[in-house]
C-alpha cells in the first residue's frame, strides 16, 4: 500500500485578554524546536499587512471605523494569510497560531448589534482551514487583573471581557468541548499550563494523516 502523507498540525491558542495566549505560543514553538519539530508561529491580527494596519489603527482608537466593516477585516486579515498556512501545513510543519476565527465571532458578536448575530460574525470565516485543535485559556477576572490589568486598547474592559467570554463558551460547545476543544485552567504558573498544553497536543504535533478541514464543516 502507498504510504499516506503526513501534514503538519494546526493548532490554535484561544483565550480572553490575559490569559497568556503569546506567553505559551513561544513556549510550545520552544518545546516543539526543542524536539526537532518543524513549527512555524502565526498571530491574528497579524498587524504587519495593509489589512493589520487598519486593524491595528482601530485597536489602538486612533481610527473609527463601522463594527460590521472592521468585523470583515478581521476575518480579511485570515483569509489574506490562509493560503501561506495552508502550504505550511502541507510542507510537514506545524503551525501554531495565537488566536484565530474564534475571537473573531467573540468579541464582534459581544458588542450585542442586532444587524451582528451570532451567524452573521460566523459568516466570513467559513471555509478557512480549521484547527486539528484548539485550547482556550481560561482566565479569571482577578487573575488578568493581577497581571497587569487590562490595557488600552479598545475591548480591553471587563465588562466586554465577560460578554467575550460567554461567546466563546458557546463556540467551544459548537466545535467539540472535550475532542477539538479543551479549556485549560490558566490561572496556573505559566510552566504548569504549558506541560497541559504539551500534553494535550501530543497526538497531533508530530504531523498526521487526516485531510485538513474546513471551518465549520
Ligand atoms: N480581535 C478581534 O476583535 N477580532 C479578531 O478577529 C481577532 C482579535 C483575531 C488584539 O488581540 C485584540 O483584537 C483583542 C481581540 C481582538 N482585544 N482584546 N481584548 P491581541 O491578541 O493582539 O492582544 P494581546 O494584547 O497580544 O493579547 P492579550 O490577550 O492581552 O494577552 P495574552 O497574549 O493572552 O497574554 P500574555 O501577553 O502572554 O501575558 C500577559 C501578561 O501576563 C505578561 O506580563 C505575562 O508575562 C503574564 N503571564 C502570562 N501567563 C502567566 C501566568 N500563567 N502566570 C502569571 N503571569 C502570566
Ligand atoms: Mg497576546
Amino acid at each position: 500500500m502507498p504510504e499516506r502523507k503526513q501534514r503538519g498540525a494546526f493548532i490554535v491558542i484561544e483565550g480572553l485578554d490575559r490569559s497568556g495566549k503569546s506567553t505559551q505560543v513561544s513556549l510550545l514553538e520552544k518545546r516543539c524546536k526543542d524536539a526537532g519539530l518543524p513549527v512555524r508561529l502565526v498571530k491574528f491580527p497579524d498587524r504587519t499587512t495593509p489589512i493589520g494596519k487598519l486593524i491595528d489603527s482601530y485597536l489602538r482608537s486612533d481610527s473609527e471605523m463601522d463594527d460590521h466593516a472592521i468585523h470583515l477585516l478581521f476575518s480579511a486579515n485570515r483569509w489574506e494569510l490562509a493560503p501561506s498556512i495552508i502550504e505550511s501545513l502541507n510542507a510537514g510543519t506545524t503551525v501554531i497560531c495565537d488566536r484565530y476565527a474564534f475571537s473573531g465571532i467573540a468579541f464582534s458578536a459581544a458588542k450585542n448589534k442586532p444587524t451582528m448575530s451570532y451567524e452573521w460574525c460566523r459568516a466570513p470565516d467559513i471555509y478557512l482551514p480549521a484547527p486539528d485543535i484548539t485550547l482556550f485559556l481560561d482566565v479569571s477576572p482577578e487573575k488578568a487583573r493581577e497581571r497587569g490589568g487590562y490595557g488600552a486598547e479598545r475591548y480591553e474592559n471587563a465588562e466586554m471581557q465577560e460578554r467575550v467570554e460567554h461567546v466563546f463558551e458557546r463556540i467551544g460547545v459548537e466545535i467539540g468541548d472535550g475532542s477539538r476543544w479543551f479549556a485549560v485552567d490558566a490561572d496556573r504558573e505559566k510552566e504548569a499550563v504549558a506541560e497541559e498544553l504539551w500534553e494535550r497536543v501530543q497526538p497531533y504535533v508530530k504531523g498526521t494523516e487526516k485531510p485538513l478541514q474546513r471551518l465549520w464543516e
